[in-house]
């Protein structure tokens, strides 16, 4: 069948097992062979080729719900609904997206990007299911990755006592982006094994016994109880959830997969399907990769596996620079730890983990808890870097304020991927660290302009006692490593001229360099300041630039609200307060009674009353 030609999941419903072998090897060839051109998440997607014929040959899309955790292993989900045709367009502006995406197909019924929340959302649609007295499957697939983010758990919490009929499916790689970490893991390698072993265990007795779920669905399966016996294994993990589970199952043997399913659909209440895939299953380079690298990829020569898109010798990613800085100020600064959330690859930490195994930490994907650990880590005398996408910050937030920010801890917080991020779309530009972060007392929170700044800064945030944010973009930069560093005055800008300025520009990052660039070339007079901290700003230098009655344009490359272009205006208007304003100052309110607090603060009435008389 040629790929293109699906049109829907209705396609595959009376094909042999043969045939849909056959469509699986058709899928693999389709997917190396566009990825390699659009780029994409090539090994994840490779490693759920069979799992996604099996869902969509034993439920019935769309009136069943489908719903993948992350949802960047969805691709032959796309294909099987229609939307092979398209995928010359993927993660392309108005292109297919890389993730679902309920705007683009009936059959995408939840959509993320953020991990570990496909379990939630399955929970709340079986509530919103049954209580309107609807009739359908939800089955949401979630890797073991996904399985080590909090909300993961926090919702089998629920759906262990809840009843609710749903079939999770757990795609178990062994991988997250690159090695997955933690007890998990290590409790999933004995289950995993039991698969080994299966067939010559004689006596299987099911957790499925277990439960009452477990014995209905027991009593009522007899008839393919028996082929399903060597399946069914003792699933400590899941178990303890008080859910039932079927598995551990060859992710790649479509009538086991068929067969497994077909008996999941008919049980009564929650259950686990455990399936083992490969990661990267069809192309050798992704089967072997061990460090993520096929995870996610830009457009590469499917023969070679080169990757077409290849930096300069003199250029090194935003990420690179930090780690490599990261990995100097280690060398002499042994309070110095390194924590990623799951992200070693992308975050380029691999080296530092490789050179100091033992102030490596790899959380999994786990914010919430990195950010903490690296507070209590501050608590107990050292100097952590942790390095976040600043979308996947949103998530650690009460972290950043709660743990770091209200003890003023000494945690120097590394925001990846600052800024457009370009083809994952929504769900990962990182625009809004800015305006979320800024709120928070005791924060400095930067942003380097170039790979020099970006070293001094790192340099800096190390010198300095308190929470350093420092944000970097995806992307590279001219980067030569600097033989001395020096400390950069917190919160101070720099100023550029170019020609007899008529003008002013404030802007940061690496767009300063290339507006200087851009004036030049453009004969234009022109200021350009580097706010090169959005907390705190650089009041004197904006003081200056005032006197200067020039127009002043504020070029922000991240969400308008909030951001750098809020704090000139706050700080503009405190100086001809034609808007007085009354509020909460920054910092944080201890305890008392409101009536104290709203005094202290200065939002009582009475304090309200004597602003507005002194301000007319
Ligand atoms: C909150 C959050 N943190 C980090 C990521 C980046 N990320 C995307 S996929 C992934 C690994 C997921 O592993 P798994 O669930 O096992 O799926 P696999 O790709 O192995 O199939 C990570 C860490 C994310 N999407 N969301």
């Amino acid at each position: 069948m040629k790929i293109t030609d699906i049109q829907s999941p209705d396609q595959i419903k009376n094909m042999s097992v043969k045939q849909l072998q056959e469509l699986a090897q058709d899928i693999r060839a389709f997917l190396i062979e566009s990825i390699s051109r659009t780029g994409g998440h090539l090994s994840s997607n490779l490693g759920v080729v069979e799992l996604t014929i099996a869902l969509h040959y034993v439920f019935h899309s769309p009136k069943d719900k489908i719903l993948f955790d992350v949802g960047h292993q969805s691709y032959t989900h796309k294909i099987l609904t229609g939307r092979a045709k398209d995928f010359g367009t993927l993660r392309t502006y108005h292109g297919l997206s890389g993730f679902q995406k309920r705007s683009e197909s009936i059959h995408d019924p939840w959509e993320a990007g953020h991990s570990s929340t496909s379990l939630s959302a399955a929970y709340g649609m079986a509530i919103a299911r049954d209580l309107q007295h609807k009739h359908f499957e939800i089955i949401p697939i979630i890797g073991d990755g996904a399985l080590t983010g909090g909300m993961a758990f926090e919702a089998l919490n629920n759906i262990g006592v809840s009843h609710k009929k749903m079939i999770i499916i757990f795609n178990d790689n062994n991988m997250s982006i690159s090695k997955n970490y933690g007890a998990i893991e290590k409790r999933l390698t004995n289950l995993r094994s039991s698969y080994f072993y299966r067939t010559v265990k004689k006596d299987v007795k099911s957790n499925l016994n277990q439960t009452k779920t477990g014995v209905n669905l027991l009593n009522s399966l007899s008839h393919i109880r028996d082929s399903l016996k060597d399946s069914l294994v003792d699933a400590p993990l899941f178990k303890e959830f008080n859910l039932d589970y079927l598995g551990p199952v060859d992710g790649h043997d479509l009538s086991a997969l068929i067969k497994v399913l077909e008996t999941a659909k008919e049980h009564d209440g929650p259950i686990v399907v455990h399936v083992l895939t490969k990661k990267g299953k069809g192309y050798k380079l992704a089967e072997q990769d061990k460090t993520g690298k096929w995870h996610g990829v830009g457009p590469f020569d499917p023969k070679t596996g080169q990757l077409l898109m290849n930096l300069s010798s003199k250029e090194l990613t935003w990420s690179q620079v930090i780690s490599n800085t990261l990995i100097d100020l280690a060398r002499t600064n042994k309070k110095i730890v390194a924590i990623t959330p799951a992200m070693a690859q992308g975050s380029k930490l691999l080296e530092f983990a490789n050179l100091y195994p033992d102030r490596f930490f790899d959380c999994g994907i786990a914010e919430q808890h990195a950010m903490t650990m690296a507070a209590g880590m501050a608590v107990g005398g050292l100097h952590p870097f942790i390095s976040v996408y600043s979308s996947f910050l949103q998530r650690a937030y009460d972290q950043v304020n709660h743990d770091v920010a209200r003890m003023d801890l000494p945690v120097v917080i590394g925001i990846d991927r600052a800024g457009l991020v370009g083809d994952d779309g929504e769900t990962h530009q990182g625009i809004y660290d800015i305006a979320f972060l800024r709120s928070i007392p005791n924060l400095i929170l930067s942003q380097p302009k170039d790979a020099k700044e970006a070293q001094n800064l790192l340099f800096t945030a190390f010198q300095y006692d308190g929470p350093f944010c420092i944000r970097y973009p995806r992307g590279s930069v001219p980067y030569s490593a600097i033989d001395h560093y020096d400390a950069i005055e917190i919160g101070t800008w720099t100023c550029h001229i170019v020609g007899i300025p008529e003008q002013i520009v404030i802007t940061y990052g690496p767009d300063v360099d290339r507006l200087i660039q851009k004036a030049k070339e453009n004969s234009l007079g022109v200021m350009i300041i580097n706010a090169r901290f959005f907390k705190p700003i650089d009041t004197k230098m904006l003081d200056t630039i005032m006197k200067e009655k020039l127009p002043i344009t504020v070029f922000e490359t991240d969400c308008q609200i909030g951001s750098l272009s809020s704090a000139i205006l706050e700080a503009m208007n405190t100086r001809d307060p034609q808007i007085d304003i009354i509020g909460i100052k920054d910092h944080y309110v201890p305890q008392g009674s409101l009536r104290v607090l709203r005094k202290e603060e200065g939002i009582d009435l009475e304090s309200v009353f004597e602003r507005l008389e002194n301000h007319v």
